[in-house]
């Protein structure tokens, strides 16, 4: 098992390994932490179990594990746009930082937590900006996504941290924090909806994007007598998703069965949410998601 990785000393409670599609990919085991897995392919966040618990993300047992395919479940990272960018017409879907692979700059642990650290490698074509992304694997999972403008010019862009968390049955959850928020509803008109219950719940496909906000959500479910809290910094945006089951059919890397098992609470910048950076600018990013019984 390899120690080193590009000169970066792993601490005993890191191992490199080679995952499906001989993806590489850190493990952290942590008597006091947990364990978790992130690829650099993406530098996506895979899995995250707190010590005698249950997986707090899903991951889509269809996912595909290949150098030019997303990786399905775990914390996706769109940038620098999201879906096809506000006028929809960007490729590939989410952007490029969730295809490439990231370089890892910085392993520590401390008390708080294990924490990893990337850097997205600057394509030619890409636009100016400088990513980096820290993970935390601590007494909650912390991510945080930081970016800079090295341009001459100012650059606008979106980011979202697409998180998938397990579910006993989305059918059965409620996800609450965004009553009174507004919502753009990407399956409806193009006006914003008020969120008027006090939670939500559901019932088909539902994919909103609330503006606004820079609440904490609550996943319960009381099915796995867990809540699962995803709060947040830097983020004007919350999106919430599940493809129920047409959409998941429609899916090759998403199981016809899955979808009742997962419910995204995605932390981001999108449309009119999305950020501008003047030159030199930097810009973060975080979300920290923790499980308490309930
Ligand atoms: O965040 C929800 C969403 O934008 C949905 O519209 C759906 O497209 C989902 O992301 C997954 O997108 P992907 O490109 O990963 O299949």
């Amino acid at each position: 098992m390899r120690r080193v990785l590009r000169g970066i000393d792993l601490p005993a409670s890191v191992r490199l390994e080679t995952g499906p599609g001989d993806l590489l990919r850190l493990g952290v085991d942590h008597e006091r932490f947990g364990s978790a897995e992130v690829y650099l392919h993406g530098a996506h966040v895979t899995g995250w179990t707190p010590p005698g618990g249950a997986p707090v993300l899903w991951l889509s047992a269809q996912s595909h594990f290949r150098s030019d395919a997303a990786i399905r479940g775990g914390i996706p990272i769109c940038f620098p746009w999201f879906g096809g960018g506000p006028a929809d017409d960007q490729k590939p879907s989410h952007g490029y930082a969730r295809l490439r692979d990231w370089r890892l700059v910085a392993v520590s642990e401390d008390a708080d937590g294990v924490t990893l650290a990337f850097a997205l490698p600057v394509d030619d074509g890409d636009l100016p900006l400088e990513a980096t992304y820290r993970v935390t694997v601590g007494e909650a999972l912390g991510v945080a996504l930081e970016v800079r403008n090295a341009g001459e010019e100012a650059v606008a862009f979106e980011e979202a941290l697409h998180t998938y968390l397990a579910v006993s049955d989305v059918r059965q959850v409620a996800v609450e924090g965004l009553d009174g928020a507004r919502y753009l509803d990407r399956l409806g008109g193009p006006e914003p909806v008020v969120q008027e219950e006090d939670v939500i719940r559901f019932a088909a496909e539902t994919d909103r994007i609330y503006v606004e906000t820079d609440a904490a959500v609550v996943v319960s479910d009381p099915g796995a007598g867990r809540r699962i809290t995803v709060a947040k910094s830097g983020s004007s945006n919350t999106v919430v998703w599940n493809p129920w089951a047409d959409k998941a059919h429609a899916m090759a890397d998403f199981g016809d069965d899955e979808w009742p098992g997962m419910v995204c609470v995605e932390t981001a910048n999108v449309r009119t949410g999305a950020i501008t950076l003047a030159p030199g600018e930097t810009h973060v990013m975080t979300a920290r998601i923790e499980v308490a019984a309930g």
